[in-house]
């Protein structure tokens, strides 16, 4: 089901989770596969324009810098996403006891007859006593088809196959069916919502009331279906919209974004031939499984750090006074304690883009960094706070690495990346430096410049 725009939203949310920082290059390519993916489903192209802009319009926005501005770009695609779709979920009132009914209307082939077996099935599922009445006195085996969904799902099936006249029908079993919980009525369809169609329900409508009358759509339609909804909701004030078949073609994304555009929730979707390929349709649940996961805070989780703020806080300050030690840096380190956290970490370290730190260098990373908490922890106070003597003495350097199990390379190596990192403090590249408030593209590109040079996995 709307496999090509699931992945251009993956695609989407992952470029941006995974950018070293948010430019107008990224948003652009963002934007342009989201797009041609709506287009592929068939999305009216003003509305896709309408997203595009949007996106890019906020993504400009100069005041939301770094992981708050993935964050924030994050959640506008996904709302706008959420929006196209309908945001919230549309369900029909209906009440045990009452004697519900719930019309069926729609052209040839929308999916009536099976619709109307699928709807049964769901509410007797949830413990109505439901009917199905079948009014499709135009098609010869129309009788037939609804009596052997009933008998195939257990659910009553009343039909007549002599009677032209629907009405007539209805008026047979009223009497019976007011036993019932909820009654689905099947209608017959038209090549097009013609004037006999439109008398032929106008005329039922005023004799059955029913609770609900819904227009069945099948989705290969695409966004013709805003036309078709609204023209049914003028001329037999139609309540919503199931729209089936979505599982047969690319265009679903149109006929669900066209409802919505009209004033017909969408209240299920149909999704395959037999009674249980039917489900309500929710929105939110909809996009989550289109991107695999749960919901916008998991979506969320992706592309926040794990580098908690308050100790970043606490590192600029210690850089501005040129305080920054071992121990702080051990403090670094162990904020990198997971793989997890690690490689969102270096997606924030300028020069450190994913694309120049593979994988299987990451994991040898993760037990260097281990060794170096060791090694720290090994260390007197004195050389913690001034590493340079380690380096002048070799006593030292051996006794850490023996106390620690660690080699005196690996420490003479912890010693020069804790180096590189403060001389970067005192270059003054970090002077109006705020993690927490990310980092301005100019500032990127010149730390850039001198970390990418220096570091070495
Ligand atoms: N793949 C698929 N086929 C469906 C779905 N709903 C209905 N159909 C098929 O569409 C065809 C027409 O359905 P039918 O209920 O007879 O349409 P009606 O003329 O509106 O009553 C039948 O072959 C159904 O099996 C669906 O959600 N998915
Ligand atoms: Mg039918």
């Amino acid at each position: 089901m709307l496999n090509s725009l699931s992945s251009a939203l993956k695609k989407g949310f992952d470029k941006i989770a995974g950018a070293i920082f948010i430019d107008t290059k990224t948003i652009e390519l963002v934007v342009k596969d989201l797009q041609r993916a709506l287009i592929q489903a068939d999305v009216n192209i003003h509305l896709v324009k309408e997203i595009g802009d949007k996106i890019k319009k906020e993504a400009a926005n100069e005041k939301i810098k770094g992981i708050e501005k993935k964050e924030h770009i994050t959640k506008i695609l996904h709302d706008e996403i959420l929006h196209l779709l309908g945001d919230e979920k549309h369900e029909l009132t209906l009440e045990k006891g009452k004697n519900n009914k719930i019309m069926l209307t729609g052209l040839y082939g929308a999916g009536k007859t099976t619709t109307t077996s699928k709807l049964a099935s769901y509410y007797a599922k949830r413990g109505f006593k439901t009917a199905m009445l079948g009014l499709d006195v135009y098609r010869p085996a129309a009788s037939e088809q609804l009596e052997q969904l009933g008998k195939q799902n257990k659910i009553q099936a009343f039909t007549d196959k002599n009677e032209k006249d629907p009405l007539a029908i209805y008026q047979k079993y009223e009497n019976e069916l007011k036993d019932f919980d909820l009654v689905i009525i099947d209608t017959a369809g038209r090549h097009s919502l013609d004037e006999e169609l439109v008398s032929e329900i106008k005329n039922l409508n005023d004799k059955i009331k029913p609770d609900y009358k819904i227009l069945t759509i099948q989705a290969d339609i695409g966004q013709a279906a805003k036309d078709q909804a609204s023209k049914f909701q003028e001329t037999i004030d139609i309540n919503g919209v199931i729209i089936t078949r979505m599982d047969s073609t690319a265009k679903a994304g149109g006929a669900l974004t066209a409802c919505n555009e009209t004033n017909s929730p969408v209240y299920f979707i149909g999704t395959g031939e037999k009674a249980s390929d039917f489900e309500t349709f929710n929105p939110k649940s909809f996009i989550s499984r289109m991107l695999g996961l749960g919901d916008l805070e998991g979506l969320l989780e992706k592309v926040q750090s794990a580098v908690d703020e308050k100790s970043q806080k606490n590192l600029k300050s210690k850089l501005e006074e040129g305080k920054f030690d071992l121990r702080d840096f051990q403090e670094q380190i162990k904020q990198m304690g997971n793989m997890g956290s690690f490689s969102k970490m270096i997606e924030m370290i300028p020069g450190l883009g994913k694309a120049k730190v593979p994988d299987n260098l990451l994991g040898a990373q993760e037990d260097k960094l281990k060794k170096w908490q060791h090694a720290i922890d090994s260390m007197t106070q004195e050389e913690i706070e001034n590493p340079e003597i380690i380096e002048k003495e070799t006593s030292r350097l051996g006794r850490i690495a023996k106390g620690s199990g660690t080699t005196t390379s690996d420490i003479r190596q912890l010693i020069k990346q804790y180096k590189m990192l403060k001389d970067l403090t005192q270059g003054g590249e970090l002077q109006d430096l705020d993690p927490s408030q990310g980092f301005s593209q100019k500032q990127m590109m010149k730390i850039a410049k001198k970390f990418g040079k220096k570091v070495k996995f």
